[in-house]
């Protein structure tokens, strides 16, 4: 079966809407026909500063949301990153590959580091390469993540090429796998910019109280327009709630624009809200579940953890031969 590695950040506890839509679904169904590894990224939330006992809470509800969502870890190996040390092994080995000036072209680092007001972190520069060792070590085939992943995965890709033909082929060349519709969730308050949990406005939590995300999707901003079209350019609010809606329910948006024909963006907003509502209970309740027993989440994690390391090692090996290290004895 082909591999297929990805990771979601631990950093705000709670996942968005748009880490769901543009990346995580896609994580529930590859599971079934991919040999999946998923990862809760806590070595990449450091490149922010972190308060320690936040951090450790927000990875198990990570691994929590990702149980809740669909992840199987009879299926899937799910873990943790930092307990597979030969992820921040690899980086190094890769961070010596990389130009300055090819790390300094990321747009997210570029992004990231003029919104941070605080002083910006060699981490926040080095991130999409200790990316790059997660989605090598596994040799995966699909990488599925949103569209603002793109880039990275292009440097990833550079990097193991670059690695291959200067020590032989070691590496396999990763693919992106981003889903077409819903591949970039907008942000309620600004829908010409991407959901995200650095604005926190517009954003609509997996883990907040339901009556609180219905509020904010009926306040949603819309144009000033009636109709209810699909038109990112000229109506881009209203064309990000159809693509929402549309993803969670699983009808077309050509069939949501015939199904509210004549009526107001008021009735479209409400609809969603109950939609998410909906989709969203029960998944809280099985985080709850997942969270009032911490030992045998960590056990999940543990085996997970063990899986990943025994692939993670055999490639860690090989490189470190490869690149001439002194085998330990
Ligand atoms: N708005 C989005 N639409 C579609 N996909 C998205 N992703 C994130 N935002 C959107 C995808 O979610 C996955 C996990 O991303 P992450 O762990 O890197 O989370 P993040 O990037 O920290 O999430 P944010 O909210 O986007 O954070 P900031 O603002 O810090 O950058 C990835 O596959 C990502 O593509």
């Amino acid at each position: 079966r082909p591999r297929v590695l990805s990771g979601i950040q631990p950093t705000a506890g709670s996942f968005h809407l748009g880490n769901y839509l543009g990346a995580l679904r896609q994580w529930v169904t590859l599971q079934d026909t991919h040999d999946a590894f998923y990862c809760v990224v806590d070595l990449h939330a450091i490149t922010v500063e972190q308060d320690p006992k936040t951090l450790r809470q927000n990875t198990r509800v990570s691994a929590a949301q990702l149980l809740a969502l669909g992840i199987d870890p009879d299926h899937a190996t799910l873990f943790v990153q930092s307990h597979v040390p030969e992820h921040a092994q690899l980086s190094w080995v890769l961070q010596c590959l990389t130009g300055f000036g090819e790390a300094g072209r990321m747009t997210q680092f570029k992004d990231k580091s003029a919104r941070q007001e605080a002083q910006v972190g060699v981490g926040l520069f080095t991130y999409p390469i200790l990316q790059a060792a997660d989605i090598l070590l596994y040799q995966a085939h699909h990488v599925p993540v949103g569209e603002d992943q793109r880039q990275h995965l292009e440097l990833t890709r550079d990097l193991a090429q670059r690695f291959n033909s200067r020590y032989g082929r070691t590496f396999r060349l990763p693919e992106a796998y981003i889903p077409k519709d819903t591949a970039k969730i907008y942000d309620l308050q600004d829908p010409t910019s991407k959901m995200s949990k650095s604005v926190p406005s517009g954003v609509v939590e997996l883990l907040e109280d339901p009556k609180r995300a219905a509020k904010k999707i009926r306040s949603a901003v819309t144009d000033t327009g009636r109709e209810i079209t699909y038109d990112p350019a000229a109506k881009a609010g209203v064309s990000n709630l159809l693509v929402i809606y549309s993803a969670l329910t699983g009808r077309t948006v050509d069939d949501l624009v015939a199904a509210y024909e004549g009526k107001g963006y008021g009735d479209l907003k409400k609809d969603l809200g109950e939609v998410f509502t909906e989709f969203v209970t029960p998944v809280q309740d099985r985080v709850r579940q997942y969270l009032a027993d911490p030992a045998e989440l960590d056990k999940v994690l543990a085996r997970g953890a063990e899986r990943a390391r025994d692939v993670a090692g055999r490639t860690l090996a090989r490189v470190y031969d490869r690149v001439g290290f002194l085998p330990a004895r």
